[in-house]
């Protein structure tokens, strides 16, 4: 008996879909953890594959008829650990945050010590919040950016490593503009005894492109997701080294998760196999000059931005010099209202809580995918300006809203796609 023909017109859901779909390609997307998936990926994000359980690892499943899901999944470990230079690769977590968990599950012991970047100075829930289960099963210590440079302090960092002793040491950052240079953590690692984890979530798609240094020669395992700069669906990844191979897998499944998703594993395929073409150096690229381009725009307008600026694809930008009044929580709603989405973020040693803030955070991976270049950057660091200083003015807001949707009208992401 097929699906019920009462709900072929779920114009409920759909129609909501392409709401959602007309909000994303007549905005402004700057939240820096998210990007445009092509089409291919999101294809395979829809696929039969759905439809599928496969518990195991190709060659070794718990269910019959996977003989194709094997060569899918096999496909996207070949192709990541090429992309990567890694020596294995896990494409099963559902997340970044599943991902990092899997990764304590197998190399640490509940109690055990872990050194990682405090969330409230650029880290994540996952690298010990003591609200989050890491934080909860095991005893992380956090390490912060400098007072005046707003920097990490490899210096303190050796001091707290000496001091705690860690079995792990975190690297990694959601709101930290900065390179992030592996060898420093890898040495003071290889000091105190500690097993290296890089947590490359944002900055995947920087590595892959070359835009960034790449952690995996030095790191025992890298974690990361593949939805933000990588530019694939949502999901998460590790590799490692071939000796934590069987530990990890284990402690994916079955120790942290049950059936795999195979059709986000297929998505994952085929935005690593996007992400080995040479066009996505140019376009990691890219990414970085539009943030820096966009950073220069703000702080000509008297946005101060946490540690001077970006190497990367985000800013972490303090409203208190522009507006002392101005909280994040409220530039982010106005801002939306215009059509420029992106999220508040506390700046480190914030005033305020973080459900109001004094900072928001401002990425260039959806723009530059649009095919936006430094041109425009002046341009978007005006419509926020504009709009910020405005912000009680609703006929200027509209204004800004307008224009931004012509902004966007020119480069057109998703073009003759719909909903269904
Ligand atoms: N939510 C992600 C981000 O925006 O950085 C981190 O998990």
């Amino acid at each position: 008996m097929p699906w019920p023909s009462e709900t072929n017109n779920d114009t409920a859901i759909f129609d909501l879909l392409e709401a959602e779909r007309t909000r994303q390609v007549t905005g402004l997307q700057l939240i820096a953890s998210e990007n445009f998936a092509s089409p291919d990926v999101m294809a395979a994000t829809g696929s039969v594959l759905t439809n599928k359980y496969s518990e195991g690892y190709p060659g070794k499943r718990y269910y019959g008829g996977n003989a194709v899901v094997d060569d899918i999944e096999a496909l996207a470990i070949e192709r990541v650990k090429k992309l990567f230079g890694a020596d294995h690769a896990n494409v099963q977590p559902h997340s970044g945050a599943s991902a990092n968990m899997a990764v304590y599950l197998g190399l640490l012991k509940p109690g055990d010590t872990v050194l990682g970047l405090s969330l409230d100075h650029g880290g994540h829930l996952t690298h010990g919040s003591p609200v989050n289960a890491s934080g909860i099963l095991y005893k992380f210590h956090s390490f912060k950016v400098g007072a005046t440079d707003e920097r990490l302090n490899f210096d303190e960092i050796r001091e707290l490593a000496i001091e705690h002793k860690p079995k792990l040491i975190v690297a990694g950052t959601t709101s930290y503009p900065r390179r992030l240079e592996p060898e420093p953590f890898k040495k003071i690692a290889d000091e105190v005894g500690a097993m290296m984890m890089f947590d490359i979530a944002h900055i995947s798609g920087l590595v892959a492109g070359g835009a960034h240094p790449n952690p995996v020669p030095f790191a025992d395992v890298v974690t990361f997701t593949t939805h933000k700069t990588l530019r694939g669906p949502r999901g998460g990844c590790i590799l490692c080294r071939k000796e934590l191979a069987t530990v990890i897998d284990k402690a994916v499944f079955p120790g942290s998760q049950g059936g795999p998703l195979e059709h986000a594993i297929a998505a994952k395929a085929v935005a690593f196999h996007e992400a080995l073409q040479p066009s996505f150096k140019e376009y990691a690229h890219q990414i970085v000059k539009n943030a820096a381009a966009l950073a220069a725009a703000l702080a000509s307008h008297g946005f101060r931005l946490v540690s001077g600026g970006t190497d990367t694809h985000m800013m972490v930008v303090d409203l208190q010099p522009f507006d002392a009044e101005l909280t994040g929580k409220e530039a982010q709603l106005v801002l939306d209202t215009a059509g420029i989405t992106l999220n508040r973020n506390s700046i480190p040693n914030d005033p305020r809580s973080p459900f109001v803030t004094s900072g928001v955070r401002i990425g260039t991976p959806s723009v530059t995918t649009q095919g936006m270049r430094e041109a425009e950057m002046p341009l978007i660091a005006e419509y926020i300006v504009t709009v910020l200083r405005n912000r009680n003015d609703a006929a200027k807001v509209a204004e800004v809203r307008a224009k931004v949707a012509q902004l966007c009208a020119k480069f057109p992401v998703y073009a003759n796609l719909k909903a269904r």
